[in-house]
């Protein structure tokens, strides 16, 4: 057990023990236990798990001709992401291949194939690991009120209230009744009797002093040690849950802050975890380079590293010349703030993250901001919209699958209010969105958005040839499909409901209610403006009518709404040739004018 050597009293305030009670001011306690848990060979381990394959067979997973996860197994043959195929192959023969799931070319759905597929015919699908991600979030979340989502395999957890729960349980002299505290009173002395009491042990690879006896394992000082310890234990818990549960494999990090978490998860691998206790957050940092945070990547890390560490950056002393420690021990905040171009942010960070001391919060469920399917065509695959419209069938199919898995993550009914399109040929890139009503069914789903993807690209591909000089559409390099503005429908009336009691009412009419706009200016294109200003008006009204949720409210609204729409789509007149058309025809009708337009711009 842990030696406690505690000194006269403790560094620690009832108010930094309070804070870990809350989720505003954990993360800023001086006894904060973040943990992050990253999965091993994520890819990987989920085909080694599908193939009812075990730990010690060597799978990597590919993509085309890249690999793209390597599982420990097959490390052990020196195979990483780096190597091709064939060398990979070579370096170990047994090595179990499995290409990532994917869409065929004018297929919805995705599929693993017998086959090697090509990216000529095939985009690759993610969704079989987006979903175990979920699967594990939803873990997480069981146990721990605040889970930031950092990556589809990791995540940090804000441990504060368990630790505050079980550090409250396990030394009742904290909160002693007899005794009266105030919240600036330091918390009671830690001794090696009610430590002993509480039978904690340490779980993972626990970072050493310099001075500490292995054997005797690491020394508590004080309260912080202790909550960093029972983040140890919940680290193990949970991820051996995850284990239990989904056959994952996975290395945490326990900390104070996000940045050492981080590190320290990656620290020990495969199926490890490492705790950094305050007291060694120098011995622990003195291992990295200022590169391996994560936030002085890219521009900040360079103009960091030219300014602070000067020649000390060759490669091979990198590490052993413990740069962290360097500037922690040169520069007070004035000389990194003037080293750094008084840009008082990246001082300051600088300064914490030497330090250990980088108090960033976590960020709680992002909710979903919009879903995009891609795909990068190569040489002329594209060369017209015959040649994208089966992979508009592919990128609907994509996301409306994922629309389905979200909705059996959590009961919501999330559905998008807008569609873009974005193209890419020869280095310009260009959009355009479409305002839609959300739809709760998915083969309605699936049927608008095929069809507005087929109005967008014509509609893009004459804004394309008005702003592009030139430059033609055709053929594309990448063609994506975004939804966003998603709007839950749960407790919604929606269009869906009000139409399957109203079989007047069509879906012609839904598509009247859609509206073309640039995503960049937002104005309304021309000869996809179908509605009058009348019109608009009143589908604002059936927007707001949509958005209420009052029961009363939408049966009382319905008559009218459906006497409305019915009248609309009686009076239509079609803006293009001037032509009454009856409502069960307008769809075609459009089709018409677009077929037309579409003919003479690949005959122009
Ligand atoms: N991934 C990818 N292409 C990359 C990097 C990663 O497709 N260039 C995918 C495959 C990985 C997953 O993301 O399995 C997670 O990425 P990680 O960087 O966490 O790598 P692994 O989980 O594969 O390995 P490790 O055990 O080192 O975390
Ligand atoms: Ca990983």
């Amino acid at each position: 057990m842990s030696k406690v050597e505690s000194a006269e009293e403790s560094k620690f305030t009832y108010k930094n023990l309070l804070d870990l009670n809350d989720p505003q001011k954990a993360y800023t306690s001086p006894l904060a236990v973040i943990c992050h848990v990253d999965v091993n060979a994520f890819f990987a381990q989920y085909e080694q798990n599908r193939l009812n394959l075990g730990p010690d067979d060597p799978v990597v997973c590919l993509q085309w001709n890249s690999i793209i996860a390597v599982s420990y197994a097959a490390r052990k043959f020196g195979i990483s992401r780096m190597d091709s195929l064939q060398s990979a192959l070579k370096k170990c023969p047994k090595l179990v291949v499995a290409h990532t799931a994917v869409f065929k070319k004018g297929e919805p759905i995705w599929k693993y194939v017998d086959y090697r597929p090509s990216p000529a015919n095939h985009k690759v699908s993610l969704d079989p690991y987006r979903r175990e991600s979920r699967k594990m979030m939803r873990i997480f979340r069981s146990f721990c009120d605040l889970v930031e989502k950092a990556s589809v395999d990791e995540s940090f957890m804000d441990l504060g209230r368990l630790v505050f729960k079980r550090m409250v349980k396990l030394f009742p002299e904290i909160f002693d009744d007899t005794k009266e505290w105030k919240l600036a009173d330091k918390l009671p002395l830690l001794t090696q009797k009610s430590f002993g009491s509480a039978n904690l042990q340490w779980k993972g690879f626990v970072i050493p002093k310099e001075d500490e006896d292995e054997q005797n394992g690491p020394v508590i000082n004080d309260w912080d040690d202790v909550a960093i310890l029972i983040g140890s234990n919940l680290a193990y818990e949970i991820r051996k849950k995850v284990v239990d549960t989904l056959n994952y494999t996975t290395s945490a990090g326990v900390g104070r802050v996000k940045t050492l978490a981080k590190l320290a998860s990656g620290y020990k691998k495969p199926n490890a975890q490492t705790v950094v206790r305050n007291s060694t957050i120098p011995e622990f940092l003195a291992k990295f380079s200022l590169h391996d945070f994560w936030s002085m990547g890219g521009k900040a890390g360079e103009l960091v590293s030219s300014r602070l560490l000067d020649g000390r950056l060759d490669d091979d002393g990198e590490k052993s010349s413990n740069q962290i420690g360097f500037i922690r021990d040169t520069f007070s905040l004035k000389d990194l703030d003037s080293r750094l171009d008084h840009d008082h942010q990246l001082a300051e960070r600088v300064y914490k993250i030497v330090r250990g001391e980088l108090t960033d919060p976590l960020t709680a469920r992002i909710d979903l901001k919009s879903m995009t399917s891609n795909k990068i065509f190569r040489g002329k695959a594209v060369n017209g919209p015959n040649d994208m419209y089966p992979w508009f069938d592919v990128f609907v199919g994509d996301l409306v699958l994922r629309l389905q898995d979200l909705d059996e993550e959590d009961g919501r009914i999330r559905r998008p209010t807008k569609l873009g399109l974005i193209i890419s040929s020869f280095g310009i890139t260009r959009s355009k969105q479409v305002t839609i009503s959300p739809v709760k069914e998915y083969d309605q789903i699936t049927k608008t958005l095929t069809r507005l993807s087929h109005c967008l690209l014509i509609e893009l591909g004459k804004s394309w040839s008005e702003k592009s000089h030139g430059i033609s559409m055709y053929p594309c390099q990448r063609g994506a499909l975004e939804i966003s503005g998603f709007k839950d429908l749960r407790g919604f009336q929606t269009i869906d409901n009000l139409m399957s009691g109203n079989k007047k009412l069509k879906r012609e009419e839904q598509y009247e209610r859609h509206k073309f706009v640039s995503k960049k200016s937002a104005e309304t294109t021309s000869s996809l403006h179908y509605e009058s200003r009348k019109r608009r008006k009143q589908n604002a009204g059936i927007l707001s009518f949509l958005t209420a949720d009052k029961k009363l409210k939408h049966q009382v609204q319905k008559e009218t709404l459906d006497t409305k729409l019915t009248d609309i789509s009686m009076a239509y007149t079609c803006p293009e040739c001037g032509k009454r058309v009856e409502s069960s025809s307008i769809l075609e009708h459009k089709d018409y004018h677009l077929a037309v337009k579409l003919d003479a711009e690949l005959n122009h």
